[in-house]
């Protein structure tokens, strides 16, 4: 039958009781419809053939995407149509961040090794 010795493992039963009264957890002060982006200047710099970083905007924002690279490049969302842009040649433009918030991954269509997130919350 079942005589071989398992190893208990050890059970956590305790539990810390001290109220963690220290900052450690901003307050949210921030309550309800905040129309002001919690991002800085959202903008998604292309080098290299490469999405430069990962970006996180407000709602709504606007985003402005520079090309530093001579071929044109676009940001197009992987799902949907939440946004889809061309940016030519050492070019500059600019498409509105998605209002729902959630993570949103695109591609360029010209390169499909270039791929970028962009999270909005
Ligand atoms: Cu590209």
């Amino acid at each position: 039958m079942s005589g071989s010795g398992t190893t208990a493992a050890p059970t956590l039963a305790e539990q810390f009781p001290s109220a963690p009264a220290a900052t450690t957890e901003p307050a949210p002060t921030a309550s309800g419809t905040g129309s002001t982006p919690a991002a800085g200047p959202a903008e998604i710099l292309i080098k290299d053939f490469r999405y430069q970083g990962e970006k996180t905007v407000g709602p709504g924002a606007e985003i402005t995407v520079t090309n530093q690279d001579r071929e044109p490049h676009t940001v197009t969302v992987d799902t949907g149509n939440a946004f889809d842009v061309t940016i030519t040649g050492s070019g500059t433009t600019t498409f509105t961040a998605p209002t729902e918030p959630g993570t949103y991954p695109y591609h360029c269509n010209f390169h499909g090794n270039m791929k970028g997130t962009l999270t909005v919350k």
